[in-house]
């Protein structure tokens, strides 16, 4: 799944594709670059954003996701909102993706696919004191319960998220990743966000003569070797800003290692 963010403030594509001829040939390039989805956003959920307005979302994100399936890309929505759900499945859209876990119901109504993803609290102050007794163990009973009523009210496809990042401490998003297989263990595909996080530019340290952590365009090893890793636990899906690598990465595990471990 490529990163599509048509916003001006993502953290780190913002103001790249907010002109829709932009977004719309960003979105074919991610496709030539191998990617089986583009996920949409309007709406950045960067930790401390500030919540954007429905028409201001509806403006940015209907003309690309329209354009888009009329060439035939399968186009994800990232929102958070119904109506902006309901109006990117009128342009073609054919999966939710639900950072708040919350609109199962409208895609049980549009019938189309569903991707609830955990989060801890909302994007303005959801890193601020994230807390957790297991989180492992919360992230995959949270997710499930809202699956289970998502497949009772009749959506037909349901993938679950992890939500690496939203209300999660380095060590909250490491432990998440160090136990994918118990959230693949649960039968539904589950989808991975990890690339260009925060948490990775802590592990890889600072990016060459600057202090603090590695930039967000200096995280691509770690953003693959999360990949990679999701996808060895047997994570149906990885949302990636930089698809032709993770789309290497993929081939590597999923064809060459995957089938030598069969034989
Ligand atoms: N992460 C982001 C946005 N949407 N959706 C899913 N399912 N999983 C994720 O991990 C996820 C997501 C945040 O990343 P990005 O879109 O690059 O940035 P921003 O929220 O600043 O637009």
């Amino acid at each position: 799944m490529g990163v599509l963010n048509v916003t001006p403030d993502s953290f780190s594509d913002g103001g790249r594709f907010a002109d829709p001829d932009a977004a719309v040939a960003q979105g074919h390039a991610l496709v030539a670059d191998g990617a089986d989805w583009v996920d949409v956003g309007g709406e950045s959920t960067r930790p401390g954003a500030e919540p954007v307005a429905e028409d201001e979302e509806l403006r940015r994100v209907v003309p690309v996701v329209e354009a888009l399936a009329a060439a035939g890309v399968r186009v994800s929505i990232d929102t958070r909102k119904e109506a902006v759900a309901r109006a990117a499945v009128a342009a073609g859209a054919t999966l939710l993706n639900d950072v708040s876990a919350s609109l199962g119901d409208v895609a049980a109504d549009l019938g189309v696919a569903w991707a609830a993803m955990h989060a801890q609290g909302d994007p303005a102050t959801m890193q601020l004191h994230p807390t957790y007794e297991d989180v492992v163990a919360e992230v995959r009973d949270l997710l499930v319960q809202r699956a289970e009523r998502a497949v009772a009210a009749g959506v037909p496809e349901v993938w679950i998220d992890p939500g690496i990042g939203f209300g999660k401490t380095a060590a909250h998003n490491l432990a998440l990743l160090a136990h994918l297989d118990e959230l693949v263990a649960t039968g539904y595909p589950v989808l991975v966000g990890s690339s260009r996080k925060a948490f990775l530019g802590q592990l890889l340290g600072t990016s060459d003569g600057a202090d603090g952590p590695a930039a967000t365009d200096d995280r691509l090893e770690g953003s693959l070797a999360t990949a990679t890793w999701a996808m060895a636990c047997g994570v149906a899906m990885v949302r990636v800003h930089d698809v032709r690598a993770a789309r290497h990465a993929a081939s590597v595990v999923a064809g060459e290692i995957t089938r030598n471990a069969a034989a």
